[in-house]
């Protein structure tokens, strides 16, 4: 059985609690959920992991390596300057899809760059909570998909509305 991690970086703990508007109603625990479920259908056996501490991310991902299948991560805003995580994403040789519940490239100026995603093997954006299942299914799947659907292979494939100009 395949292992996957699920990673959320700082603030995600706050979903459904303020700014249903940006990021929906969900909590990060029902997403969790869901994303266990939906991993169980698949074959997939999951672990959840979110810190609003960049060395907890870190030193999750380096015991990561070794272990697990693929990671699906969301930075938050560590995706917008955290270089030490994009070493630790590039370092642990594990497969790692980014993910944001937002269409990054339509907001504001700042988080139009991702400084992870050069590092992972795609980015899912835009999408909501369904993002997280896209990333699983990039994952077990390889970024074609199961429907064998076309995507540029050579750089870290974006997903969502603005899908092609996230970096
Ligand atoms: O769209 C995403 O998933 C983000 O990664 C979310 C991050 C943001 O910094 C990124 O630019 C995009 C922010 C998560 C903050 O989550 C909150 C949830 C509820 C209330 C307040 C913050």
């Amino acid at each position: 059985m395949k292992k996957i991690l699920l990673m959320n970086g700082p603030n995600l703990n706050m979903l459904g609690v303020r700014d249903p508007a940006i990021y929906g109603t969900d909590t990060l625990a029902t997403i969790e959920a869901e994303f266990a479920a939906y991993a169980a259908e698949r074959g997939a056996a999951v672990d959840c992991f979110q810190s609003n501490h960049e060395g907890a991310l870190i030193d999750r991902l380096h015991e990561a390596y070794g272990c697990y299948d693929g990671i699906v991560y969301n930075p938050g805003a560590h995706t917008h300057y955290s270089y030490a995580l994009h070493d630790a994403v590039e370092t642990i040789d594990v497969p790692v899809v980014e993910i944001h519940l937002s269409d990054i490239e339509a907001r504001e100026e700042f988080r139009r760059v991702s400084v992870i995603a050069p590092a992972c093997i795609a980015q899912v954006k835009g999408l909501g909570k369904a993002g997280y299942l896209r990333a699983l299914d990039i994952l077990l799947d390889g970024p074609a998909g199961k429907d064998g659907a076309s995507e540029a292979a050579s750089a870290p494939a974006a997903e969502g509305p603005a899908a092609g100009g996230a970096r």
